[in-house]
């Protein structure tokens, strides 16, 4: 596949000015009748049109009402060309077919359990017409759709419905629908079945009255409340905290099974994942009501940063993404607790993005090239580029990140827009030179920050010397020096303390800009020795390293006033000691228990004065990615997971009475709520019997097959059957015949099956994993069913994917191309669970190694497969 370039970038020949579809669904031969207002572009443009087209039955081709002969227009696999174009604006109709019912790859139109769905971005629409087929042409699109009544009763399209009614004599009935503004046709949706709805209306703040709609496969109405409330708590949110008002007359969400991402942003009609919109305390968790949430918002919000302004190209995607993302995690912060929230993002960023960056996948937030575009919906896309934001807003103020959005909402309102558009909006609202600040959208790798005090006790100053570097990665071999953020305090015994006097550049209140490679700063007039308390609430994505020991770690564990950082200098303490617990284990010795970490973590799950939410986090211990990512070489995953062991075993015995005054203390006398404060108490309660059990003892293991027989909610059901599976519990094996038999009929929560079994430690788990691809509930056509179950177990279950025979290497590789044949881009995702084979041991390094090059020496690969294969082993 030839490689695509952003210097390339040139703007559109032709523009379009409406569309206007025509659409006979029909199961397996669906004909789409198109009509297109064209003209030359004025900036230049006119001549040959070029029109994008995959997988197409072309029937006719009309311009200017003139059928064009076979001669006239030349068909490619690709697309469509007409060479000979008259100089002016120009109507071409063309009639395709598709088959949705054949349409495996879930991109364009296809169907998911009868109901007919379209998914476009990135490139989808090319697979329902031809269509210059890129985010910068911009159309009023009207569609018309019809289809059996019976069959498709519900019919929906963007925009606001404008008529409907029967077509005498046929059993089929019609629809049409108008969307005002402007779009993309990556933005273009349509839906048909036989749907169930579940409505309601929300008054925007100028006092119109917008329709909402929830629409899911029929008996499922009642699992819609929570996602419709989160809607309305959306909207509410985006008028209050950025001033955007929701734009039609009717906002509707279709919920279907068969989706490759999250959901949609859709103009009016979002499409989801049937996991982020269904919702009971019988069949969710409080992380599946979080993250129904924030999915229902980040979609939400797409309205007006993605859809009213949208991207100029597919180098751009940051610019909907990284801010989108931004804005959701705003939302939930708000809507719950900040500081927690804050540390969930910064796990999962960690977790995902960070080892993206350290590995052959590694990209810039804003790629300069790729292959297929598909494999650049990443973390670092959407994660990275939600932090870029949020260091952007910490750099010029509230005050000017507000300004600089509100200035960019009304600048490029309708238009399609680049990553230089937007920050010239803030650099005009803040009177800031933003050039070296672009560095974060093309620099990829995360930066590494090393901060050195030196108290001086004779001249009462506290020196600290800041370094930056960032390591080599893909066709980046040498990085210029970024500007980081870097909040800070000095903790003193009574609290911050403010020194008299700052020496050094780029110090400003709370604030250090940290820009040069290396930086001093003394602050002098202290009257004692600080600890200094750094990167607050994680002001900059980049790798910090300070030479403060552990006592002053677990000092600022005890007394930073920062949350964020109370929560990282105890989660520094504990990689500290996993990481010496892996290499002790690893030279066949026994690992060394710190008592002063056990008390800190002690006093922090007791202290009442703190949110449960936030001791619930305190508790949950690195994660083996965050272990491996500190080792960063040679890594031994089976000896991080026994070091893991160890230390929830350890734990579990040590501070064993207040983990069960914990648990007995915690238990809510009340039905189930998903609100976060109840969320909070349940997190901290799960937490602290799964640190009990992690010891074996039987009465606590005992505790844990009551929790799971007696919950009466998913959260405490599931968490109990985890521990039970995890801790290879005698009662594991009937909690999961339990858990199944009531359940059998609920894929979504088979899902949550799936994935306990396909985690469980032990060398057992891969057979289970590849008897489980039997059951009758799995299918490699659904890919939920697919994540939970090998997705799961790839990256989910580090020790036993690479187990050191190679055979978690190879299942992967098999069943990805498998997959491959019908759903590229599901197949391409899974892979990428090889993101981080170059740091394993020589042995299991090999075996990835020899899984990869086997599969892509195969023939036939998509170029969604083909492109990560190839740039993991470049
Ligand atoms: N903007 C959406 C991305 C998306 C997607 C991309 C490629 C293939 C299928 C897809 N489904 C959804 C989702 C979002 O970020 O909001
Ligand atoms: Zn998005």
């Amino acid at each position: 596949a030839p490689v695509i370039r952003l210097e390339d970038y040139r703007p559109p020949a032709w523009l379009v000015d409406t569309v206007e579809m025509d659409v006979r669904l029909d199961p397996a031969r669906t004909e789409i009748l198109t009509r297109l207002a064209i003209r030359p572009n004025p900036a230049g443009g006119g001549g040959p049109l070029r029109l994008d087209g995959e997988d197409l039955e072309l029937v006719w081709l009309k311009l200017d009402g003139r059928r064009l002969a076979a001669g006239d227009y030349r068909l490619d696999e690709s697309g469509l060309s007409i060479a000979s174009m008259p100089d002016t604006a120009a109507v071409l109709e063309i009639a395709t077919a598709v088959d949705p019912s054949a349409n495996t790859r879930l991109m364009g139109l296809y169907r998911s359990n009868g109901i007919y769905c379209t998914q476009c971005e990135a490139e989808g629409f090319r697979r329902i017409t031809f269509y210059p087929d890129r985010p910068d042409v911009l159309a009023v699109f009207t569609v018309r759709l019809e289809a059996d009544k019976v069959a498709a009763p519900v019919l929906l399209a963007n925009g606001n419905p404008v008529e409907s009614g029967d077509i005498a004599g046929t059993g089929r009935h019609y629809a049409v629908w108008h969307d005002p503004h402007p779009k993309p046709c990556y933005l273009f949706a349509m839906v048909a079945g036989d749907l169930g709805r579940v409505g309601d209306t929300f008054v925007t703040a100028s006092g119109r009255t917008v329709d909402l709609g929830i629409y899911v496969e029929r008996g499922k109405e009642d699992r819609c409340g929570y996602a419709m409330d989160a809607l309305k708590r959306s909207m509410r949110w985006d008028e209050t905290a950025f001033g955007r008002e929701y734009d039609l007359d009717v906002f509707n969400i279709v919920a279907v099974s068969d989706f490759n991402m999250g959901a949609m942003e859709n103009k009016g009609l979002n499409i989801f994942n049937d996991k982020y919109v269904l919702a009971s305390p019988e069949t969710a968790t409080d992380a599946d009501y979080a993250n129904i949430e924030a999915i229902i918002a980040h979609e939400y919000f797409h309205n007006w940063t993605g859809n009213r302004i949208t991207c100029r190209d597919w180098f751009q995607l940051c610019l909907k993404e990284g801010l989108t993302v931004f804005r959701d995690q705003e939302f939930s912060a708000d809507m719950r607790s900040r500081p927690v929230e804050r540390i969930a993002d910064v796990r999962t960023l960690k977790a995902h993005q960070f080892v993206e960056d350290a590995g052959p996948l590694a990209h810039p937030v804003r790629p300069e090239s790729y292959r297929e575009i598909n494999n650049f919906y990443t973390a670092t896309v959407y994660e990275k580029g939600a932090e870029v934001i949020r260091m952007l807003k910490v750099l010029i103020g509230d005050a000017a990140f507000r300004a600089g959005m509100d200035l960019y909402f009304a600048r490029h309102d309708g238009e399609a827009a680049t990553i230089e558009d937007f920050l010239a909006c803030f650099a005009e609202t803040s009177g800031r030179d933003l050039t070296q600040f672009k560095l974060w959208y093309s620099q990829s790798g995360t930066p590494e920050v090393t901060a050195t005090g030196r108290w001086d006790a004779s001249t009462s100053s506290y020196e600290l010397t800041l370094e930056q570097s960032c390591p080599p990665t893909p066709g980046q071999p040498v990085k210029q020096p970024m500007v980081i953020p870097i909040r800070f305090g000095l903790i003193g015994s009574g609290g911050d303390m403010q020194p008299a006097v700052v020496e050094g550049d780029g110090v400003t209140g709370d604030l250090i800009e940290l820009r040069a490679a290396r930086q001093r700063i003394v602050f002098r007039g202290l009257a004692e020795r600080p600890v200094p308390s750094l990167l607050r609430g994680f002001s900059a994505p980049v790798k910090l390293t300070t030479n403060l020991d552990d006592d002053d770690l677990l000092f600022a564990a005890a007394r930073d006033s920062d949350p964020f950082n109370r929560w990282q200098a105890l989660q520094s303490v504990a990689t500290r000691l996993l990481t010496d617990a892996q290499a002790a284990i690893r030279a066949g010795g026994a690992p060394a228990a710190d008592a002063r970490f056990l008390a800190s973590l002690r006093r922090t799950a007791e202290s009442a004065d703190l949110d449960p939410a936030f001791r619930a986090q305190a508790l949950h211990l690195p994660t083996q990615a965050d272990i491996a990512r500190d080792i960063g070489r040679e890594v031994d995953p089976a000896a991080i997971h026994a070091a893991e062991d160890w230390l929830r075993g350890l734990i579990g015995a040590s501070l064993a009475d207040t983990l069960r005054a914990l648990y007995g203390g915690l238990a809510l006398n009340a039905p189930y709520t998903p609100d976060a404060a109840a969320a909070g108490r349940r997190a901290l309660r799960n937490a602290a019997l799964s640190l009990l059990s992690a010891t074996g003892d039987a009465a606590d293991i005992e505790m844990a097959e009551r929790h799971f027989r007696n919950a009466d909610n998913m959260t405490d059901r599931l968490a109990g059957l985890q521990i039970l599976v995890r801790a290879g519990a005698e009662a594991a094996e009937a909690a999961l015949a339990a858990f199944h038999d009531r359940y059998r009929d609920d894929p979504l929560v088979l899902d949550k099956w799936f994935t306990i079994q396909a985690t469980a430690p032990g060398e057992a788990t891969l057979g289970r994993v590849i008897e489980l691809m039997r059951h009758p509930a799995f299918a490699l056509s659904n890919p939920n069913r697919v994540r939970a179950l090998i997705g799961a177990f790839a990256s989910g279950n580090p020790a036993q994917f690479n187990r050191p025979d190679g055979a978690g290497y190879r299942l992967l590789g098999e069943v990805a191309t498998q997959i491959d044949r019908s759903n590229p881009q599901l197949a391409a995702r899974l892979l990428s669970a090889f993101r981080s084979w170059r740091v394993l041991e020589p042995v299991r390094r090999a075996a990835a190694r020899a899984e990869l090059e086997r599969i892509a020496s195969l023939d036939g690969l998509s170029r969604d497969t083909s492109d990560i294969v190839r740039r993991s082993l470049e």
